[in-house]
């Protein structure tokens, strides 16, 4: 990869983070339980049996994080909004104090000079909905239109990029299918329930978005994306891949560009929860593509493997503490395909970072490991955008070191060090990194 090439003025720099995950504050101001709360109950879910109920603590904190993230001169960043602040009860009752606390956080991005991206749904679905079948049941489509047609009636003059789900995919086959995250289900039926039930709430929701007519605002979907190449030029090998990216890519992509679930969805039994006219709801026009993106994938055929009959492998000279290969290169390949794709349609990305076993020495960590990480796929995002990729923005995962889901605390990605016990922030070489990208990017802007 080339030396980083100049950052284009319109091309924001960003951090992202999820509500349940930071937050904390889960008992106050009328927030309802999430399903987050209920499966962090469940013994042996959660390393060390961490929960989110403290988290980052920045329910009461956010006004600090705001001056952190102007002092590191963002241009942009993303949160998710809680469904249960808003909807304590997954019914039609509406917590003021919930949206409050949102309409607070919007306001004093705005005052910093930083733009608010906001997710719906990362994750933390009402407890009371999944009691009714949570996403397998086409009501919570609904729900979730009335949530966000709320959102946008509320904070829209405020927030200008709404996203409406974070990684439908993940949330589907963590939660449904390998019950590693909650609601910690495993049943490939209910999975693909879950999955057409998200994209159509997702598509509802951009309905919604549209008829509230919001002057200069923008609407789109994040997914995680992870580009996968064949082994060998093998057929039996290049079968295995396409199956890969089915599941990993093509899922929760077919059906919003092209209208159609793949061939592998259709073999799972998807027809039987799609009726006539979902596919016009769901492929709403979006105004951007959000792109997460962390690794890529090898693939090759294992007859063995019982669920794709593939094995795959991670490509990169190096891990991260998750285990992850490290391969800018996917990322720069993948703006590509996606430009050849849909040349049309901007892109973000909502999420690019890595977990390192950070060490706090005095009041420095030294992640030299992250900041290549950064730096190397920021490169490869601005190539992409050079050779002709419509890449407008790229958000740090995490501001924040922050609760990982099943991991609970014990893996950090953010560039600001987390110290749990005082909720001291400190500022890793990765933050001082990002601090002169966003001053290179003024300058040059
Ligand atoms: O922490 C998660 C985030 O919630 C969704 N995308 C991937 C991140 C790292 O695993």
């Amino acid at each position: 990869m080339d030396a980083m090439p100049a950052i284009p003025e319109d091309f924001l720099i960003g951090a992202a983070t999820a509500a349940y995950q930071i937050e904390g504050g889960v008992d106050e101001d009328g927030r309802g339980p999430s399903i987050w709360d209920v499966f962090c109950r469940e013994p042996g879910r959660i390393h060390g049996g961490d929960t989110g109920d403290v988290a980052a603590d920045h329910y009461h904190r956010y006004a600090d994080d705001v001056r952190e993230m102007q002092a590191l001169g963002l241009d942009a960043y993303r949160f998710s909004i809680a469904w249960p602040r808003l909807y304590p009860n997954g019914d039609s009752r509406l917590n003021e104090r919930g949206l409050d606390f949102y309409q607070r956080l919007a306001e004093s991005l705005l005052d910093a000079g930083i733009r608010p991206f906001a997710t719906l749904f990362h994750w933390d679905l009402p407890a009371a909905l999944q009691e009714r079948g949570g996403w397998a049941n086409r009501d919570t489509a609904l729900r979730f239109a009335d949530y966000a047609h709320t959102v946008f009636r509320r904070l829209g003059s405020l927030i200008p990029h709404f996203i409406t789900l974070n990684e439908p995919g993940t949330y589907t086959l963590m939660g449904h299918v390998l019950g590693e995250h909650a609601p910690g289900l495993q049943s490939l039926e209910t999975a693909v329930a879950v999955s057409h039930h998200l994209l159509l709430g997702h598509g509802f929701a951009v309905q919604a978005f549209r008829a509230e007519n919001l002057p200069g605002a923008q609407i789109g979907l994040t997914n995680v994306l992870s580009p996968v190449r064949p082994k060998t030029g093998a057929a039996a090998d290049r079968a295995a891949a396409a199956r890969v990216d089915a599941v990993s890519n093509r899922w929760f992509l077919e059906p919003v560009l092209h209208r159609r679930y793949p061939d592998l969805l259709r073999e799972a039994g998807v027809d039987r929860v799609v009726q006539p006219g979902d596919f016009a709801i769901v492929s709403q026009p979006i105004d951007f593509l959000g792109v997460n993106y962390y690794r890529s994938t090898i693939a090759s055929a294992s007859p063995s493997d019982p669920l794709l009959g593939a094995s795959m492998e991670e490509p990169g000279q190096t891990r991260t503490a998750m285990g992850w290969g490290v391969d800018p290169d996917g990322l720069h390949q993948l703006l590509l395909d996606l430009h050849a794709e849909a040349p049309n349609l901007p892109v973000y990305i909502t999420e690019n970072g890595a977990a390192y076993p950070d060490v706090l020495t005095g009041r420095d960590v030294h992640d030299a490991n992250r900041v290549a990480f950064l730096r190397e796929h920021l490169e490869a995002a601005l190539a992409a955008r050079a050779a002709g990729a419509d890449v407008r923005g790229w958000f740090v995962w995490s501001l924040l070191d922050n609760f990982e889901w099943a991991f609970g605390y014990s893996k950090r990605f953010g560039v600001l060090y987390v110290d749990y016990p005082t909720q001291a922030r400190i500022w890793k070489d990765s933050a001082r990194w990002l601090q002169s990208v966003c001053q290179r990017r003024r300058t040059e802007g």
